[in-house]
């Protein structure tokens, strides 16, 4: 017997075999730059990101995220044009290979570069805050767009956690984000939305935007979440409080977010261990919805 198996809502305008996929979609990060996080430094030689991206496809990304600028607590800008010099390369080697691309930038001239060398999504961490071309500049790309929340530049965002309701105030603001770019001409069907923990939020605001991901949801637009390998996740396995998990032993508990997230019902998940995040997902499909794909 045959059984209907949906995913979770996803953007229109996706490529296949995205654009149906069954199960919570799995976004690889890839990062050439020197200095983020987790990857910062790995992969700002082009080919070692270029393997890297072909690795993480390789590992069962869905799509693999290109940024050329570190978003990291007190990070410094980085110019269009140098963040565009990193990643061109890069995105153009992946495409050919046949990957998916998203890419990762607040600058509109980036992202309409990265599109024009075959990207298919474009993820802004400021939700079009950070450039006020970004939103008019992805209507007239016409492919899906991810709004993340977000208050300001890395060099400001811890000042800028405060909240009375974190979650009534992300959902709003993120809202906000989405009537700009409808007014922009961006088709709000096309559009993603991710509730940006770390971004000027501490460790309690993250968990209360996990914890109401429902709410976030019900805005009616399909959800992306980023946890992967972030502080509050070293936070909460530090053995001694003043010493958080080191990053490269936070793998396990993304891998536990991407399970709880794909239950209930978030389009991606973005990571950079690719394989425990790809089994996690068809775990929660197989247990959510019977889908034994994947
Ligand atoms: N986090 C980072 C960068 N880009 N994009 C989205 N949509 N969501 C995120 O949570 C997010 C992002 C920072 O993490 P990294 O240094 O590992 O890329």
């Amino acid at each position: 017997m045959s059984r209907v198996v949906s995913g979770p809502p996803r953007p229109t305008g996706l490529p296949e075999p995205l654009a149906s996929l069954d199960r919570t979609a799995v976004m690889g990060v890839l990062n050439v730059t020197p200095d983020s996080f987790s990857d910062g430094g790995r992969y700002l030689d082009a080919q070692q990101a270029i393997a890297h991206g072909i690795a993480l496809a390789e590992a069962g990304a869905d799509l693999v995220d290109v940024g050329g600028e570190s978003t990291r607590p007190g990070a410094t800008r980085v110019p269009p044009e140098q963040e565009i010099a990193r990643v061109l390369p890069v995105v153009t080697a992946l495409v050919d290979a046949g990957v998916v691309v998203s890419i990762d930038t607040m600058h509109a001239e980036c992202a309409a570069v990265a599109v024009r060398a075959g990207a298919t999504v474009v993820n802004d961490v400021s939700g079009g805050l950070a450039d006020p071309t970004m939103h008019a500049t992805v209507a007239a790309l016409g492919v899906p767009y991810v709004a993340m929340h977000w208050r300001g530049h890395s060099a400001e965002m811890a000042e800028l956690a405060h909240y009375d309701d974190v979650v009534a105030e992300v959902v709003g603001e993120l809202s906000d984000r989405v009537a700009q770019a409808r007014a922009a001409g961006v088709d709000s069907g096309g559009m993603g939305l991710d509730p940006g923990l770390g971004f000027a939020k501490d460790a309690d605001h993250n968990w209360a935007l996990l914890r109401h991901l429902d709410v976030l949801a019900a805005v009616g637009l399909p959800v992306l979440v980023g946890a992967s390998r972030k502080r509050f996740l070293g936070s909460l396995l530090a053995d001694d409080p003043a010493q958080p998990r080191p990053v490269a032993e936070r793998d396990a508990a993304t891998d536990a977010v991407s399970a709880l997230a794909a239950s209930h019902g978030v389009w991606a998940v973005r990571v950079h261990d690719v394989r425990g995040s790809r089994d996690a997902v068809r775990v929660a499909a197989a247990w959510t919805r019977g889908s034994e794909r994947g």
